[in-house]
């Protein structure tokens, strides 16, 4: 049984001085948009998870299939997304709830999926694509009041500057690169990471996010250090004061938390967004199957609300542009479920009262508590401990019409009195307003 014992202290709200302000300011679109589409688009989409025979490989089809740059570079001859329509992409995001997407700028391949004049292995230079979906992406964006966001990774198995060893030593003891220089010079390849953000803030609009991700690499280094991330933080804040940096750029100032394939326990204090798969790869593989269903995917972004986090959703384009079959079919139905019940989730976030609620999930707003039921629950009322407020309605949310809710006060608690069937299908939500 699902159960939740929450409650935490306002305090921790409370601003402490202007600069909380404008943090508080920055993060508030974030906060409120709950709901996110991460892809996954590169090279390693062409090989469709298949490698010399191996079917389990995806974005780290470099690594894991140890391919020399000088083989590797050549799929970006191949890469040629004639079936891509960035409005398209924007459609299926807007239609599923979504309110921002995240889309790999450069993996840890190196190759870079916009226009870079820092690089020739991005897809202007080295495809027969010529053009720069980015720039198509982030226009349907604007045109769809959607934010964009870029993934760039930190580790890079293509640039002559970083050196092997920073890259992935905890999965290969020498680090790994596909062409390895060992007078590679860090302070070159930090130069390169800070051109290129600056690009990436200079040629789009305005950018939601810069998602680092190092993958592994620079663990046991201080990345800080070595790639003078304060500087790139630094300029980030002067070009684009509403861009968020997520954590794992390390260095001072960065702006959440980013779990990876998990949801965390209890409510958490700082702001945080559970990245997470919708199969079982980030990038587009013919073998990767097992899709989570619509119910699973409300379940878990009902849940991550409940903590006080946003939902970052994975799927992979097709190396045509398409997006998969699987994705294109679920995703609606989350959609559609959160057009009827979609308050509960966007209107709303961790509870903040010591309210204690067994049966479900509890998400809350500024005056309403959302109660979540994923399952029937065999009886037919419900105690709610901790509950203090004067309430004016309490009633099941129904796009058909709302059904009213008996309850009654019971020192100090509430006591609900629910329909002999709840019928969660996926989910039930009774509301209490105060
Ligand atoms: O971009 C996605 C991943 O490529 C990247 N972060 C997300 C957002 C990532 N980097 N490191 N990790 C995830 C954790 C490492 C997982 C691994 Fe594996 C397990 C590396 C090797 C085994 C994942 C599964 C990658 C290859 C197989």
């Amino acid at each position: 049984m699902i159960s939740q014992c929450t409650g935490r202290t306002d305090s921790g709200n409370q601003l402490q001085s202007a600069s909380d302000e404008v943090e508080l300011e920055r993060m508030e679109w974030f906060r409120e948009a709950k709901f996110g589409l991460f892809l996954h688009w590169g090279l390693y989409s062409i090989s469709e998870g298949e490698w010399g025979g191996d079917t389990t490989l995806a974005e780290w089809l470099m690594i894991k299939a140890d391919i020399p740059s000088s083989e590797y570079e050549k799929l970006a001859k191949k890469f040629n997304p004639v079936d891509f329509n960035a409005r398209e992409w924007v459609r299926v995001a807007k239609a599923a709830g979504m309110r921002y997407i995240v889309i790999t700028a450069k993996h840890h391949d190196g190759f870079c999926m916009y226009d870079s004049k820092y690089t020739e292995y991005d897809i202007l230079d080295a495809t027969p694509y010529g053009k720069d979906p980015m720039k198509e992406l982030a226009k349907a964006c604007r045109e769809g009041g959607i934010k964009l966001c870029f993934y760039y990774s930190i580790a890079d198995w293509h640039h002559p500057e970083l050196h092997q060893k920073y890259n992935q030593r905890k999965f290969h003891p020498a680090g790994f690169h596909g062409n390895p220089n060992p007078n590679a010079d860090i302070r070159k390849y930090a130069e390169y990471m800070k051109n290129q953000t600056q690009e990436l803030l200079s040629n789009y609009g305005d950018v939601g996010i810069i998602w680092y991700d190092a993958g592994g690499a620079f663990r046991g280094d201080d990345m800080a250090k070595l790639l003078d991330t304060e500087s790139i933080i630094k300029m980030i804040r002067e070009m684009q004061p509403g861009c968020l940096i997520n954590d794992r750029l390390a260095g001072p100032g960065t702006d959440y938390g980013t779990p990876e394939q998990h949801i965390p326990e209890g409510v958490q204090a700082k702001p945080f967004e559970v990245c997470m798969t919708l199969g079982r790869k980030w990038s587009w593989s013919k073998y990767d199957v097992d899709w989570k269903t619509p119910a699973q995917v409300i379940f878990n972004l009902v849940d991550i609300t409940s903590k006080g986090g946003n939902y970052l959703l994975g799927i992979g384009p097709k190396p045509d542009g398409s997006l998969p079959t699987p994705a294109t079919e679920i995703l609606p139905q989350v959609g559609k479920w959160l057009d009827e019940y979609g308050e509960s989730v966007y209107n709303a976030g961790a509870i903040r009262d010591q309210l204690r609620f067994r049966e479900g999930i509890a998400t809350q707003g500024d005056d309403k508590i959302y109660l979540h039921f994923f399952k029937e629950i065999g009886k037919e009322t419900i105690t709610l401990e901790g509950y203090f407020h004067d309430h004016k309605k309490i009633y099941m949310l129904d796009p058909s019409g709302n059904k009213e809710i008996k309850t009654e006060k019971y020192h100090g608690a509430l006591v609900l009195h629910l329909p002999k069937k709840l019928n969660p299908n996926p989910d039930r939500i009774i509301v209490i307003e105060y």
